[in-house]
């Protein structure tokens, strides 16, 4: 059966896109020679495009790289998102502190270049603000997604159009700003309900665009499943569900049966957390009060599915089920539940969080439905990340593997292992590291650029500021080896710069507080003399897609040190493997798979696993942080360190913050092992036959990472097509 996906989504973060598609169409040479005849560089043009900034981490990249798979496997893909004006946020550091300022990625004239409206694809969308009734109309703007060979996809941003509304002005305005920004602070109310008008917007837009499709072919909506397959990628879409459901029934008269047949067969729901705080809820009166005609549906939804399991399960035992599996329930519309409910397929992003997915988070709803879910593995486009992103590295796979086919096929890409232990091969590989690594050295301050060449190693953390992402932790060995190295000049040590990028959420009060730390040690450390001549700190502000290709080109050591059990997947751990940089990492997410493919003595493992983080998580009151800090002296003088400096962050490990336990993501706990994990890297970056050796074999290994097998296997177990 073919059918078209249509991936609907919160977040998109493609970068640059004109030469990503003018590089998978044979056309790219003679857009090259035109530039060269008119005295421009094909650079030129690419540094005039703006990265449209429509997403803030690993879900909006996932759903560019899937495009770009998705157009190369030719298998037919609509990316459905909201055209917002601003992008997440420019992140500028002003004394060390983040700053967000607007991120305005249209040109001067209020568009983006390489977009096209679709004027006669608009779409009404209904809401009632407490009885008064107002339609936005959005319109959507195309902008092509070109796979290798030329097969064309579209991203459809969704912007508003017009508004008609009962209401004042004031509350007018409130609708145009649908398409204003990402995720609107919703720590007001104002920002609360906006991020529901969005989730709206964008749900209703998209369900309204298939229907019309489906009646624009001639096709009968029944056999609206043949045609398309809707996709959820995390819950901000949810409400495509009662939606559509609604539609069928209100505009086209379905009876319930049937419009319940064709929901069940159209959508699937991809899960990318299982952090609680990101599993979304909306308080029932809201939704009630905002768009009280879908909210009759989810109520309709839930007393159905209610009535199933009261068949199913009696007195206490129903009881716990309806508490761990009601669409409603104490006062909220549960969206993954919704989303579970409504779709024939529910995967999550990698084995391991599958797994958790099943065992632990949605237990009841695995054991009720077990057919249901899979897991499909992330993957990232090796076009973007290692053909477009590093030229160097990508003629030394030519050369060795023998031919391009890389490019459309990752798995090749193994031939390259018999070079593994070939003196000369990892020369070679050495000196692309180091081009990429000068590279890397320009987008970072002068003063760091002046003191450090690309014999230093480059450990790297890049991705967004989270504690369950531990950047504090990096921190803290930082501190750890800056009181070491100060006492013991004569220490071991390959200078290395610990390199940091990514921005925080605008009301995540501790991430920014890591952010503020990190400049502080930047401080401290770059002009104390007894040590910058070993080691240096950088942060590298508005971490983007731009700046990310240049960043895992020329870094030696990828840190992937999540909490186990916490990190969904992760995909930035996936581009540094491809691009010949080793793994710091505890064993989450793919970093267990990666772990699988390249063996554990080629990555840099340490810490709890998922099950031991999750057994001392059960148990509480067991873990107490302030034990770790007798095994050696100085763990406990760097700690008092960062207490001097960031005094938040040091509160959090010994007495939590709010009501959480203290040390939630068991920093200390884990540290003693990361510190000797980072050691016997930095032994072995010493030995440069070695690490070049390992470096090869983990790009020969990164086979089974590409999106393109990603693709396939949505297509095989989730899509049916
Ligand atoms: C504002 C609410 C909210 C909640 C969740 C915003 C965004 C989210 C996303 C689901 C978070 C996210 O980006 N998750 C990441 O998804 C990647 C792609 O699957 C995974 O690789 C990452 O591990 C996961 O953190």
């Amino acid at each position: 059966m073919s059918r078209e996906i249509i991936y609907t989504t919160m977040e998109i973060l493609p970068g640059r896109t004109l030469a990503n598609n003018l590089m998978n169409i044979p056309g790219a040479e003679v857009f090259e020679k035109e530039c060269k005849k008119y005295g421009f560089s094909f650079a030129h043009f690419e540094d005039m495009e703006r990265d449209p900034a429509l997403g803030n981490g690993g879900l909006g990249r996932l759903a560019a790289c899937m495009a770009e798979s998705a157009a190369t496997k030719k298998i037919p893909m609509k990316v459905s998102v909201l055209r917002f004006r601003d992008g997440f946020f420019r992140q500028e550091v002003e004394d060390g502190y983040q700053k967000e300022m607007p991120d305005r990625w249209f040109g001067p004239d209020g568009t983006y270049p390489l977009e096209k409206k679709q004027e006669w694809l608009k779409q009404k969308v209904t809401y009632h603000d407490n009885g008064m009734k107002a339609t936005v109309t959005m319109v959507p703007y195309d902008v092509p997604v070109i796979g290798y060979g030329g097969y064309c996809n579209y991203i459809r941003m969704w912007g508003v159009d017009g508004v008609e509304a009962e209401c004042g002005e004031g509350k007018k305005a409130m609708y145009y700003d649908i398409d204003s920004k990402l995720y609107p602070d919703d720590s007001n109310a104002y920002g609360e309900k906006l991020r529901l008008l969005q989730e709206y917007a964008l749900s209703s837009a998209t369900v309204g665009s298939v229907i019309d499709c489906c009646k624009e072919n001639g096709w009968d909506l029944k056999s609206l499943p043949k045609h398309y397959c809707i996709h959820i990628n995390d819950t901000h879409a949810a409400l495509m569900i009662p939606e559509l459901m609604r539609r069928l029934m209100e505009d086209y008269h379905f009876i319930e049966k049937d419009a319940w047949k064709v929901v069940k067969h159209t959508f699937v729901y991809t899960n990318h957390t299982i952090l609680a705080e990101a599993l979304k809820r909306w308080p029932i009166w809201l939704m009630e009060s905002v768009i009280p005609h879908v909210y009759k549906v989810i109520d309709h939804m839930h007393h159905g599915f209610s009535k199933m399991l009261a068949e199913d399960y009696k007195g206490k035992e129903f009881e716990t089920k309806l508490k761990n599996m009601a669409i409603l329930y104490d006062g909220e519309v549960h969206m993954a539940r919704l989303a579970i409910w409504g779709a024939y397929s529910v995967n999550g992003v990698a084995q391991i969080h599958t797994n958790i997915l099943c065992e632990r988070e949605l237990r009841d709803f695995y054991e009720y439905m077990p057919d249901k879910f899979v897991n499909v593995t992330n993957g990232v486009t090796q076009r973007k990340w290692l053909y477009h992103a590093n030229p160097e590295l990508s003629a030394f796979l030519t050369k060795y593997t023998g031919d391009n086919e890389w490019i459309k096929d990752l798995s090749k890409i193994k031939k390259i292992e018999n070079y593994a232990a070939d003196p000369s091969v990892q020369k070679e590989f050495l000196d692309v590291k180091k081009t990429n690594k000068e590279r890397l050295f320009e987008l970072m301050d002068a003063e760091v650029r002046r003191n450090v060449d690309a014999g230093w190693m480059v450990d790297t953390h890049v991705k967004r500021f989270h504690e369950y992402k531990r950047q504090q932790m990096n921190c803290l060995k930082i501190a750890y080896l800056y009181l070491k190295l100060k006492d013991n000049p004569k220490m071991e040590f390959a200078p290395t710069v610990f390199l940091f990028a990514g921005k925080a959420a605008p009301a995540y009060k501790q991430a920014k507080c890591v952010i503020k730390l990190v400049h502080q040690l930047k401080d401290m450390i770059n002009h104390d003399p007894d040590v910058n001549q070993k080691m240096r700190v950088e942060f590298i502000k508005d971490f983007n897609v731009s700046k990310a290709e240049i960043i895992y080109a020329g870094s030696d050591l990828s840190e992937q040190i999540s909490t186990a059990s916490k990190e969904a997947s992760g995909t930035g751990n996936m581009k540094f493997m491809m691009n010949g940089a080793l793994t710091i990492g505890t064993l989450d997410g793919a970093n267990v798979e990666i772990c699988e493919a390249v063996g554990s003595t080629n990555m840099y493992l340490f810490g709890m696993t998922a099950a031991q983080v999750m057994r001392l998580e059960a148990n509480t009151g067991k873990y107490r942080p302030m034990e770790e800090l007798n095994q050696d002296p100085y763990v406990k003088k760097a700690v008092f360190l960062l207490d001097r400096l960031q005094p938040k962050i040091t509160e959090e490990w010994f007495y939590g913050v709010n009501t959480n336990p203290a040390d939630r993501f068991f920093v200390l706990k884990d540290f003693a092992g990361y510190v000797n994990a980072f050691l016997e890297s930095n032994k072995e970056y010493q030995n440069k036959a070695l690490w070049a050796e390992k470096c090869i074999r983990n790009i020969a290994c990164s086979g089974g990472f590409s999106s393109d097998r990603m693709v396939d296997d949505y297509c095989k177990k989730v899509w049916f097509v």
